[in-house]
């Protein structure tokens, strides 16, 4: 398994979740078989090398990668790699990318003899078995596995299969996917260090699936239908802390989750741990109890994005309830209560129609945003300034389609003068979509100027050692020793 590598700057080192979810049911129903993985985070050569070396041996039978669409290319590349060193193997890719964009990558991609998109848990497992019980090359798997057999199989849940043979993708709704509880079936070898928190290690762990908001033009997370699902149950938080003691916890949901059973289940929980632990917020409905219920219960940092300080931005991206009043009232909250904050910032926003809502006031109302909250008070532990990029699958990408700017997500444009933030140096975004003007560009500096001051004054340790490079690859063989 490859989680492949992005290659701009990574927000987090984060456990490659939607990888393990993908592989879980296949590990733990092959007990037998060896599934390794490698988690580079950064497209460097050093994880080239290995990944030539590994393939070379000829020990690996299937190739499975997990891409989002900044890291693509690098798929693409892993793909080249595979047909090139063990043109037998099969090479199976899904992920983020394979979930919202049109042209699937089995289509697209040289070298991917198949790709699933959506809940891919149940048909990951079923073709991987199906291929390793045949001793044979994977194009003649892939060329006698035919659209009906795959739907004879009966697989739960919702996925899309595409197979280089095929002349169309097969779209199944098998019902509902006995796999959809986020209660993880795998785990990495180690865990990373999040410096915002005191401990050594942090677990990443998600009890949800889905935003309850989910209304963010340029967000994947908003086109997810089902809205959000919440683990059955919380016993197993306890089990994945004991594998780490002293580890603190990050909940990684999209936004954490709220209501009764957090609250009357989870919280007590992570008090009797007595763990710190932090999770990603939407300030809206964060109310002065919520804040204070996080605290009391072992939170010390939360983490949200407040993309912009202009109305005007806000009302372009679908997000204008986050105003400047009620950002400023919650970082009071968070302040009175102890919380540590994270703030990610977007710039750059285009409308669904394509139209820049980017403008030098709208910068400086960020800015003046930024200083707002750091004039609360509250313990500031990072600003991440990102730029918006679009992505394949949401509100902004179907509007800019339907005016003019179909995008080929297979293709990942540049814009160096991003570099520095934390999202913009790849991708689509008001830079790379068209013909850049002398306005935009002047915007730019202005965004990355902006971008630099704020990196310097306010992000926390852990960036540092990011942007020093002591963020290092990860690989182990996947494990299920958890109670399943
Ligand atoms: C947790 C999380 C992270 C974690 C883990 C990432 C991961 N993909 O595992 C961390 C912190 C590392 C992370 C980083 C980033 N993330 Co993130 N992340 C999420 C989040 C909130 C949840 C992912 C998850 O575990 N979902 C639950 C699982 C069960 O569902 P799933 O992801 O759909 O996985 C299923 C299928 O994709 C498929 N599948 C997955 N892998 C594979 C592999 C194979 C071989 C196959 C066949 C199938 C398959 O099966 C899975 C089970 O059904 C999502 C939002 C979301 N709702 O998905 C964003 C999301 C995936 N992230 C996103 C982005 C943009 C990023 C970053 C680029 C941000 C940044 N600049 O740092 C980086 C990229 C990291 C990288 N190396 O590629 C985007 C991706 C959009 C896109 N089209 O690429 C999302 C969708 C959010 C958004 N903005 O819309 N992220
Ligand atoms: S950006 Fe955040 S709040 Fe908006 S839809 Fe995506 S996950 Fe939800």
């Amino acid at each position: 398994m490859v989680h492949a590598p992005y290659p701009g700057k990574l927000k987090f080192q984060g456990v490659p979740s939607s990888m393990f979810a993908a592989a879980g049911p296949f590990v733990v129903g092959n007990p037998e078989r060896t599934v390794a993985y490698l988690d580079p985070r950064g497209p460097n050569e050093g994880f080239y090398s290995q990944l030539r070396a590994i393939l070379a041996t000829g020990a690996v039978r299937a190739l499975c990668v997990s891409t989002s669409t900044a890291a693509i290319e690098e798929t693409a590349r892993i793909a080249a790699l595979a047909s090139e060193l063990c043109p037998e193997s099969l090479v199976l890719v899904g992920g983020p990318h394979e979930d919202a964009v049109d042209h699937k990558a089995a289509h697209r991609l040289p070298g991917v003899h198949m790709s699933l998109a959506g809940e891919a848990e149940s048909p990951f497992k079923w073709i991987l078995e199906a291929f390793l019980e045949r001793d044979e090359a994977a194009i003649t798997f892939v060329e006698a596995l035919s659209p009906s057999s795959v739907l004879a199989a009966r697989l739960p849940g919702r996925f899309t299969v595409t197979s280089c043979s095929w002349q169309a993708p097969l779209e199944i709704d098998g019902g509902p996917n006995c796999y959809a509880d986020p209660r993880p079936l795998v785990f990495p070898e180690s865990y990373p260090t999040f410096d915002v928190f005191p401990s050594g290690r942090t677990i990443p762990l998600m009890v949800s699936r889905g935003c309850s908001y989910g209304k963010c033009t340029f967000c994947s997370e908003s086109n997810r239908d089902g809205g959000v699902t919440l683990t059955k149950s919380f016993d197993w938080v306890e089990e994945l802390a004991a594998r780490t003691p002293e580890a603190a916890l990050y909940f990684q949901d999209s936004i954490f989750p709220g209501g009764n059973r957090t609250s009357n289940a989870l919280m007590p929980l992570l008090q009797r741990l007595g763990r710190t632990w932090g999770c990603q917020v939407y300030l809206p409905t964060l109310t002065r109890r919520r804040v204070e219920e996080l605290a009391d219960h072992g939170c010390n940092y939360i983490y949200t994005g407040l993309e912009s300080g202009s109305e005007q931005v806000l009302r372009g991206i679908h997000k204008s309830a986050v105003t400047r009043d009620l950002v400023l009232e919650r970082m009071e909250w968070a302040r009175v209560a102890g919380l540590r904050v994270g703030v990610s910032l977007m710039f750059g926003a285009l409308s669904v129609r394509g139209e820049l809502l980017e403008s030098v006031d709208s910068i400086t109302a960020t800015e003046e945003l930024v200083e707002d909250v750091v004039a609360t008070g509250v313990d500031v532990a990072g600003i991440y300034p990102n730029v918006q990029t679009v992505l394949p699958g949401t509100d902004l990408a179907r509007g800019l389609g339907s005016n003019g700017h179909e995008l080929d997500f297979y293709r990942m444009p540049r814009a160096p003068v991003f570099d520095g933030l934390e999202d913009g140096g790849v991708g689509y975004n008001f830079l790379t979509l068209a013909e850049s003007s002398e306005r935009r560009v002047d915007l730019a500096l202005r965004i990355a100027a902006s971008a630099r001051r704020m990196q310097s004054l306010y992000n926390c340790p852990w960036h540092r050692a990011r942007r020093d490079g002591a963020v290092g690859a990860e690989s182990g063989v996947l494990t299920t020793s958890c109670s399943q």
